[in-house]
């Protein structure tokens, strides 16, 4: 995470600086965990093994696994019992980034920097290296050992994965933004849509860390509420940059909504009003987590660069 990264004036912005060291050994972190547990090139099939380690250990944000650290982090349990977790998200998000990417779908040839999987290797391998990598964010939360030991949270975080990655989060998410490329819809569909394709896999990051305390389900339900606001609001900050990001810190073209004819949140509302929404909804995340006091204050931060990023 460097100065750029944030959006200059931005009063969400400045929460971020106290944290960036830690986020940014956070994002080593889950770096370093992902390496050790991503089959090598050197066994077969290399090509595979090595198409799937593209894909995860390029420059990502690792936005889900900092989130996971940071509610581990409001809640007290330690970084070790929260590595397979971040690996688990992690690895879910780099699926659906190279799948998202193929000819089939949003038919990208840029993802962070670099071309996309299936420029570099090809579509078959690109389609291979997404489900192995989906398949191996499970068998970590079922076997690792850095999972939860008590076997009925080890159950837990793979329901919570397994729902948001299906039909009700992403994957639906994603029927239904393919399904609405040339259309218009109500802003209440354009949340639907994108609380399932984002929201839901920045939800679960904040509610498998939850499951990985003890905690009262008030405090629960509190996470639950911030996650669910600050998933939308990440999604929202995407639309935006793709108006008005800068390729060159995006790491990816921008006006790819506009020439595919996406029903984005600004296209739906305005600019004006879709950052309007972000704010508020970036006020009623906040507002959220106040109940758990001075250990939210590291998620309350990463929250204001997920509205404030510009890439
Ligand atoms: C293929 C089942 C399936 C789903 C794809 C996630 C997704 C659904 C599509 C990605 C398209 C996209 C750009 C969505 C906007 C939000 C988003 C997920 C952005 C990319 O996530 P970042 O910003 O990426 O966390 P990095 O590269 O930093 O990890």
């Amino acid at each position: 995470m460097t100065a750029e990264d944030v959006t200059p004036g931005m009063p969400a912005a400045y929460g971020v600086e106290a944290h960036r060291t830690l986020f940014a050994e956070w994002q080593a972190r889950v770096a370093h965990e992902l390496d050790l547990r991503l089959p090598g090139p050197e066994t077969a099939p290399g090509r595979l093994h090595a198409a799937q380690r593209y894909s995860v250990l390029g420059p990502g944000k690792r936005v889900r696994p900092l989130l996971v650290y940071a509610t581990g982090k409001a809640l007290g349990v330690p970084e070790n019992q929260l590595d397979a977790a971040a690996c688990a998200i992690e690895l879910i998000h780099a699926y659906s980034l190279v799948h998202d990417d193929l000819p089939a779908m949003d038919d990208d040839d840029l993802r962070r920097g670099r071309p996309t999987c299936h420029i570099q290797f090809d579509e078959a391998t690109a389609i291979l290296a997404g489900d192995a990598l989906q398949v191996l964010a499970f068998q970590i939360l079922a076997r690792d050992p850095a999972a939860p030991a008590d076997p009925s949270q080890r159950l837990k975080l793979i329901e919570i994965l397994a729902d948001a990655s299906g039909t009700a989060g992403m994957a639906g998410g994603q029927a239904l933004d393919l399904a609405a490329e040339g259309r218009k819809l109500t802003v209440a569909e354009v949340e639907d849509m994108h609380s399932r394709k984002t929201g839901a896999l920045i939800r679960a990051s904040v509610m498998m860390a939850s499951h990985c305390a003890t905690i009262p389900d008030a405090t629960r339900s509190c996470l639950d509420l911030f996650a669910t606001k600050i998933g939308l609001a990440f999604q929202i900050q995407d639309d935006l940059l793709d108006i008005e990001g800068d390729p060159k810190v995006l790491g990816k073209a921008v006006g790819a909504d506009k020439e595919h004819e996406k029903p984005t949140y600004p296209a739906t509302v305005g600019v004006a009003a879709a950052r309007a929404r972000l704010l508020e909804l970036h006020a009623e995340a906040l507002a959220a987590l106040a109940p758990l006091g001075g250990p939210a204050a590291t998620l309350a931060a990463l929250s204001d660069w997920l509205v404030a990023r510009r890439s």
